[in-house]
């Protein structure tokens, strides 16, 4: 008889709760909704190849539909999973320029969902895999619909986050403080089922890097010995022989990373001294789960989970993987020069 078991998303979520004897059900609803949004999404996306045929983003398909975008499908499909459920008070998107209100028809409750509800969206026309991003905070002010208070909370506050990567299969991992957990999408049964149990960053890491390295004229001294160092190190100081692995997809590479170890960086630059990716909705849900399973985030001088977000879109730098090595960057950066 076969030793593993077959569970699925809503099965872990509610084993999980009961370690948590004060929670009251909203939080694993919540987690429960974003993963049947993600199958929704997931369904969506695996057909993105036939939009042409089936009618392009801002034209009508066979079916006399209105074809949308697929990141305006993703975000209304978490929206309308989210809005009358009574768990959240409000909600932040990569997509939506301020707070998101529940409905005053609605209930709110005590959460905060704040997202990326397709990042990668342009990879999406040459079949790269993307993602979505999310994490869930508590309400912390008196407003009952929510305030910038409630949303504006360093990533040690994050009660749970998560990303599901839509890629050769749909996957969604997260945490809630316990360990990371993966789940994959049978399609045929419409269940994320328990794939990758308490994954934890390999020690040592897979000699992998993650960059775009088309910047490196703008980078700083400190980023540019870095990256040498990873390249042509000699091995005492943990240097040398390094791949280099770049798939432009913050999710696809930060699943690898997750999974192989090595470091995902984006740093900031000459002409982009925050770095491109978001603070709130992509650095520090990735960065919790990189520290639950055993690796670390920085942004060169922090760690991404004790910056307090001043603004909902601010962007950030941002160095993601193995603790050893995000250390590494960091002492590279804070050399004289960098
Ligand atoms: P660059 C995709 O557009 C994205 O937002 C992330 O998914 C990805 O990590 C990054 O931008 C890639 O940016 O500047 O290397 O093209």
């Amino acid at each position: 008889m076969s030793e593993t078991h077959i569970v699925t998303i809503d099965r872990h979520i509610i084993e999980h709760e009961r370690k948590h004897p004060e929670a009251r059900g909203a939080f694993s609803n919540i987690l429960t909704d974003m993963a049947l949004a993600a199958k929704v999404i997931s369904r969506k996306v695996n057909m993105a190849g036939l939009m042409d045929i089936l009618g392009a983003a801002g034209s009508e398909n066979v079916q006399g539909e209105s074809v949308q975008k697929l990141d305006v499908f993703a975000q209304d499909a978490i929206y309308r999973a989210m809005d009358h459920t009574g768990d959240l008070c409000c909600m932040v998107s990569e997509e939506w320029e301020d707070i998101i209100p529940i409905p005053e028809k609605f209930p709110a409750g005590d959460y905060v969902l704040v997202f990326d509800p397709l990042d990668g969206s342009s990879n999406i026309d040459v079949n790269v895999s993307i993602g979505t991003v999310f994490a869930i905070l508590r309400k912390v002010s008196n407003e009952e619909r929510g305030s910038m208070a409630d949303c504006l909370q360093p990533g040690r506050k994050q009660l749970a986050a998560g990303y599901v990567v839509y890629g050769s299969s749909t996957m969604l991992v997260y945490t809630t403080g316990n360990g990371v957990h993966g789940f994959t999408l049978d399609p045929s049964i419409g269940e994320f089922i328990l794939s990758h149990p308490d994954i934890r960053i390999p020690e040592p890491p897979d000699r992998i890097y993650s960059i775009n390295e088309a910047y490196t004229p703008r980078w700083t001294p400190g980023m540019k010995r870095f990256i040498e160092h990873l390249k042509f190190g000699d091995e005492e100081s943990g240097g040398g022989g390094y791949s280099s692995r770049y798939i432009g997809s913050l999710v696809s590479d930060f699943h690898r990373t997750l999974l192989r170890g090595g470091i995902f960086l984006y740093p900031g630059d000459r002409e982009n001294p925050s770095g491109k990716l978001r603070l709130l909705y992509e650095a520090s849900p990735l960065a919790m789960i990189a520290e639950q399973a055993g690796g670390r985030a920085s942004d060169g001088r922090s760690n991404i989970l004790d910056i307090q977000p001043e603004s909902l879109h601010q962007r950030t730098p941002l160095f993601l993987g193995s603790a050893g090595l995000v250390g590494a960057v960091e002492r590279f950066l804070s050399e004289e020069g960098s």
